[in-house]
């Protein structure tokens, strides 16, 4: 495949309720979407990249940056042997993952239009629907979240995914778990809590967590492995999981026993399946996970998500969860628990390019 040009473009998109992690909130997202053009074709990707560096240390202005300067430049006017091939004139970029995976998903849009078929296919995917889950911020009240909990269950969510911190976690979720006694329930924590407050983390061991996600920082695998050792609740690795090898040095300790895959943090869609692939081998669950996407980037998660490996329901959320109004037509839909895969050529939803140019704020061309 020739990539014969790349437009980047950002989008400024409000999300319906201000979103509250432990380490700080979002409300206004500034989307990245990114177009590569070869063969007659566009296949599209989004850079998952936030405003703040707290969840990576890649940013819109990072991604934009190593984007437009190094990568987009390189990548144009080159013949690929195939979508994970289009990245390789930049392999000696160290990190940016989200900035590579908006390139190389992009490439996998394409590739699977240019086979004719639908970007799941082309990935390996065996599912026509994934279950899917939602993600819940930190709320103000137990009251205000026990409101929200209540709504999602209602819209048939297959679990439901709680955010915590210090001073906001046992007893929030208790009482949660007091009100919900049957509910799939977990708690992500990304990063809020060091090896000293193991004490702590195992009073969750009597609420019937799924999986704690993400307890200690990105970078400590040694007391996440001490940590799962002392707790029945499996320890599941979000921010920590950026390679191959982070992954391989995780189930070597005993670092988690489950993984949750975002394709723009390990670097598009080839590690997510090789991570996929590794974790299945092991009988051990991974679950697709999410970043506030707009509906380009949902796509391209509900496609991976539907390999066979993606046991446990993902942060795939529908479309109005997150938007008044999406970027992709149609909109994603949650029935039942379930969110269908697209049949569709590519990523089987078409960007909405009338609202998608009257919001782009910022826009480079190359080719
Ligand atoms: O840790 O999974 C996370 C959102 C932004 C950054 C990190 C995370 C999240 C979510 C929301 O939990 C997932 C989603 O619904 O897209
Ligand atoms: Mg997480």
């Amino acid at each position: 495949m020739k990539i014969e040009r790349a437009e980047l473009r950002e989008v400024p998109l409000r999300l319906k309720e201000y979103f509250e992690i432990s380490s700080g909130g979002m409300q206004d997202r500034r989307i990245l979407l990114l177009t590569l053009r070869g063969e007659g074709l566009e296949g599209w990707g989004e850079c998952v990249v936030g405003e703040s560096p707290a969840y990576s240390y890649e940013t819109t202005e990072t991604g934009w940056h190593v984007l437009t300067a190094f990568i987009l430049p390189a990548i144009v006017g080159r013949e690929a042997a195939g979508p994970e091939d289009v990245l390789a004139p930049v392999r000696w970029i160290r990190g940016h993952r989200m900035a590579k995976a908006a390139v190389e998903m992009a490439a996998w849009d394409l590739a699977a239009r240019l086979d004719g078929v639908s970007l799941s296919k082309k990935l390996g995917g065996t599912r026509s629907s994934v279950p899917v889950g939602v993600s819940v911020g930190l709320q103000k009240t137990d009251e205000a979240l026990h409101e929200k909990v209540a709504g999602f269950v209602a819209q048939g969510y297959a679990r439901i995914k709680i955010k915590i911190k210090p001073g906001r976690d046992v007893d929030m979720l208790a009482a949660v778990r007091e009100r919900f006694p049957d509910l799939p329930m977990m708690a992500d924590a990304n990063s809020a809590y060091t090896l000293a407050d193991v004490d702590r983390l195992k009073e969750l061991d009597a609420l019937d967590l799924m999986m704690i996600e993400q307890p200690l920082s990105y970078d400590d695998f040694l007391h996440h492995a001490r940590l799962q050792e002392q707790l029945r609740t499996p320890v599941c690795l979000d921010e920590s999981i950026e390679s191959e090898g982070d992954l391989e040095l995780a189930l070597e300790l005993g670092s988690c026993r489950i993984v949750n895959i975002k394709p723009g943090r390990v670097g598009g869609h080839g590690t997510s399946r090789r991570i996929h692939d590794v974790m299945r081998a092991r009988g051990l669950p991974v679950w697709c996970g999410g970043m506030l996407e707009s509906g380009v980037g949902r796509a391209h998660n509900v496609a991976l998500a539907s390999l066979p490996g993606f046991t446990l329901p993902g942060d795939i959320s529908a479309s109005s969860r997150y938007w008044e109004r999406d970027l992709v037509k149609p909109e994603f839909e949650v029935s039942e628990g379930e969110m269908s895969v697209p049949t569709g050529v590519g990523i089987g939803v078409q960007p909405d390019l009338e609202l998608i140019d009257s919001l782009t704020v910022r826009r480079a061309q190359f080719g």
